[in-house]
């Protein structure tokens, strides 16, 4: 397969703005790039098909350029938005650019033949001066056009929520950055999500006026949507970020592992690397054993690795397993925290361990049940269990050896009714 051929397959293409540019893939070697604004520290899944977009064209021998939008960030990009938005500080601007840096180095490679760059287009927007910009790129610029575009139109047809001078001069410094990076770059080819066309669009056009009928090209790929019509990347918590700080990876990997059967193959080709072949395996066990989800399971261990790491999978799987009456020994306190978040839970003063109170009376105070008798009978029938291991005595003295991890112990009535003890030193 072709790069092109298998970005489609994929479901990586939208649009192209020239039908020569799958053969020109083939025949020469590319300088694209695509941009980020630093709305957030960190980017959430819907910048990967983008960055995993730029990750595609490397291995293909092409060389990327992922662009910060240290100052279209500071303007705000107006394209199918709704509403005007609020002005980003530019203190916030510059300590989420280096936020989104950080992470972008662990998908793109800069080292080797075709080392990526890594660029910020606040280097040379900031230091350009209103008078020349309005008289070298302005002038370029037809206002009827840009009042023609699609991607601004819901905010001409509403006066409420119309658009700000700022926020309609977007497009011509995303321009002038293709502009720029054809100049200092070579860059011949600008990728970017659907809502980018007038964008990119806007680029090529400029660079062909200015530098000499010279073309450029453009690729937009879709904007992820769910098949039920669900705003995908959206967990019930919000949305599902990159960072392991705002979802853990624990939480990352169940919702890769929680898509439905329908969307599984899809974004198993949009979102890993794994081939034509195995991916089509994964399709037949779809439709032939769905009880197992083992798409499911694969597409959640390859993204999970990919931004996470060996480790932090390792370690989704387990807690994963863990609401599944599987090991806890070696769970952390805030991996245990984020398992059994949605179970009902008691904090204790830390002495209760060691002060010769038996389990049942622990487990009474604090109202897991209602009489000592009854757990005496569950743990006669054996159904208790603290940290998925069965309660061989209700009588016993509760001491540290209850805990799992630094400060929890996790009870277990039955098969799946947890309840998680905390012991706090106050
Ligand atoms: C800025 C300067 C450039 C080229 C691009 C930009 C950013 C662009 C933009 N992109 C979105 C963003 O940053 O606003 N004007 O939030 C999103 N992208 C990618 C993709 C997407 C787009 O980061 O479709 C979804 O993620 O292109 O909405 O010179």
């Amino acid at each position: 397969m072709t790069l092109f051929e298998e970005l489609s397959w994929r479901g990586y293409v939208t649009q192209i703005t020239d039908n020569e540019l799958p053969s020109l893939l083939e025949k020469e070697r590319f300088t694209l790039y695509s941009g980020f604004d630093p709305t957030a520290d960190s980017f959430h899944i819907g910048s990967l098909l983008p960055i995993m977009g730029l990750m595609r064209f490397q291995r293909a021998g092409h060389k990327p350029i992922a662009l910060l939008g240290g100052a279209t960030g500071l303007i705000g990009d107006p394209s199918f938005k709704a509403a005007e938005r609020p002005l980003l500080t530019k203190d916030r601007a510059q300590a989420n650019v280096a936020g989104q840096r950080k992470q972008l180095e662990r998908f793109i490679d800069f080292t080797g033949p075709n080392a990526a760059a890594l660029v910020n287009n606040a280097d040379w927007l900031c230091s350009l001066t209103l008078v020349d910009f309005l008289r070298d790129i302005g002038k370029h610029f037809s206002v009827n056009v840009m009042l023609a575009k699609d991607s601004v139109k819901v905010r001409l047809n509403d006066r409420d929520h119309g658009i700000s001078f700022t926020e309609f001069t977007y497009s011509l410094l995303q321009a002038y950055d293709f502009l720029h990076l054809y100049d200092t770059h070579g860059c011949r080819l600008q990728i970017g999500g659907s809502d980018q066309w007038g964008n990119i669009v806007a680029g090529m056009d400029l660079t062909r006026r200015l530098r000499d009928g010279a073309s450029t090209f453009g690729l937009t790929m879709p904007l992820i949507t769910k098949a039920d019509g669900s705003k995908f990347g959206k967990s019930e918590t919000g949305n599902v970020w990159l960072s392991a700080e705002y979802t853990s990876p624990y939480k990352f990997y169940q919702f890769w592992i929680n898509q439905a059967d329908a969307e599984t193959p899809r974004f198993l080709k949009l979102f890993t690397f794994l081939g034509q072949e195995e991916i089509g395996a994964l399709e037949c066990e779809v439709t032939e054993r769905p009880e197992k989800r083992s798409a499911q399971r694969r597409l959640a261990e390859e993204v999970t690795r990919m931004v996470h790491g060996e480790d932090a999978l390792r370690n989704a799987i387990r807690a994963s397993q863990a609401l599944f009456g599987g090991e806890l020994a070696g769970l952390d306190d805030a991996t245990l925290e984020d398992v059994f978040s949605e179970a009902p839970s008691s904090e204790l003063p830390r002495a209760t361990l060691g002060a010769g109170r038996s389990l049942a009376e622990v487990l009474v105070e604090c109202g897991v049940f209602a009489s000592k008798g009854e757990v005496k009978r569950l743990v006669q029938s054996g159904g208790l269990y603290i940290n998925n291991e069965r309660v061989e005595s209700d009588a016993a003295p509760l001491t540290e050896k209850a805990l799992t991890t630094e400060r929890i112990a996790v009870v277990r009535k039955g098969k799946k009714s947890y309840h998680v003890l905390k012991f706090v030193t106050s």
